[in-house]
């Protein structure tokens, strides 16, 4: 492998645009060399280097083409397996978008694949490498906090997503559920065993034809004790906003609402500030992060920091979470296929 690292992307929605602007512009040690979308017109969104990146409507031309060292796969999620397949054929290490899969058993059959033949794949949980989470982290290793017993999550999301990106989603804990299961999982050092869910349709109702849902709580416990409280939203109206709170034995930790700018306005007609509105704003550091850490485990040999063990584990909880939801009851957790 050269110094620089060339990187393609499949798939250039709103993620893959995301990463392909970030390897194009600000990631060291890797470049930009190809992207694939079925939809030629969304490679226009991206701006590339002239003459620098192949562009594929066949996410196989980029796999077969030279100079492509690794990828990223941001395709739609009921993609993904088929995708990761004819990426482990060519041995090429890979960071894939979360969910690993929509369902528990393609993503087992991804984890063994990739284990087996030992092949690098980074899963897209990138609040893993946002800073305030990082510090949070950090503090809790170094029991600041004492033993930690308890993980509350609050993660909203400004508008529900078009009902097309959401049919190929895995449903509402496949996509937005997992990023707390695996911020709850990493940072209380536990494994969620046990889920109990209600929701429900409150303001998008085409989701019901789905069989799905536009608000939750998940209450979960944990395998040394710990417990969990989580709420999804789908409709906050107001902006994105993910909140977390971890509480231990000697005191908590609270990652809260961030603004988009320190600015605050005070008038005559009161105060008010600025907030996020989307994901692609709140993470926006933490997306470029992800991207270095995978192109500085790959440049160093070092295994990748979040792996579809993680994959495997957090869908695991969304299957058990949308069982729970159906069938009333608690439902307990369990990583065979
Ligand atoms: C989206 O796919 C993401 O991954 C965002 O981080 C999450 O907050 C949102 O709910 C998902 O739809």
């Amino acid at each position: 492998m050269s110094t620089s690292m060339g990187i393609g992307v499949i798939g250039l929605g709103t993620m893959g645009t995301i990463h392909a602007n970030n390897l194009a512009t600000s990631i060291f040690g890797a470049g930009l060399v190809a992207v694939a979308d079925p939809d030629p017109h969304r490679a226009e969104q991206v701006s590339l280097p002239e003459g620098a990146v192949h562009r594929f409507s066949d996410y196989r031309a980029l796999l077969d083409a030279k100079g492509v060292d690794a990828v990223v796969v941001a395709s739609s999620s009921t993609t993904h397996a088929e995708i990761l397949q004819e990426v482990l054929m060519r041995h090429l290490p890979v960071l894939c978008e979360k969910p690993l899969a929509p369902s528990l058993q393609e993503s087992v059959g991804v984890h063994e694949a990739f284990h087996r033949a030992g092949v690098p794949l980074q899963l897209g949980f990138m609040r893993r490498f946002d800073p305030a989470y990082v510090r949070a982290f950090e503090a809790i290793q170094a029991g600041v906090i004492g033993t930690v017993y308890h993980y509350s999550g609050i993660s909203r999301d400004q508008f529900a997503p078009p009902l097309a990106v959401a049919q190929h989603s895995g449903g509402f804990f496949a996509d937005t559920g997992v990023h707390e299961f695996d911020l709850a999982r990493w940072l209380m050092g536990q494994e969620i065993v046990e889920v109990f869910v209600r929701g429900g349709v409150f303001v998008s109702d085409a989701y019901r034809d789905l069989g799905d849902v536009d608000q939750a709580h998940v209450s979960f416990g944990m395998d040394a004790g710990g417990l969990g409280l989580i709420e999804l939203t789908r409709n906050a109206m107001y902006g994105y906003d993910i909140r977390t709170e971890i509480l231990g034995s000697r005191g908590a930790i609270r990652i809260g609402v961030q603004p988009e700018t320190g600015m605050t306005l005070l008038t005559e007609t009161g105060v008010t500030g600025d907030h996020v509105l989307s994901y692609r704003d709140r993470f926006r550091e933490a997306y470029r992060e992800e991207l270095q850490a995978f192109v500085r485990c790959l440049h160093q040999g070092l295994p990748v920091l979040v792996n579809s063990l993680d994959g495997i584990r957090t869908v695991a909880v969304a299957e058990a979470a949308k069982q729970s939801l159906a069938e009333g009851r608690s439902v307990e957790v369990t990583y065979d296929a």
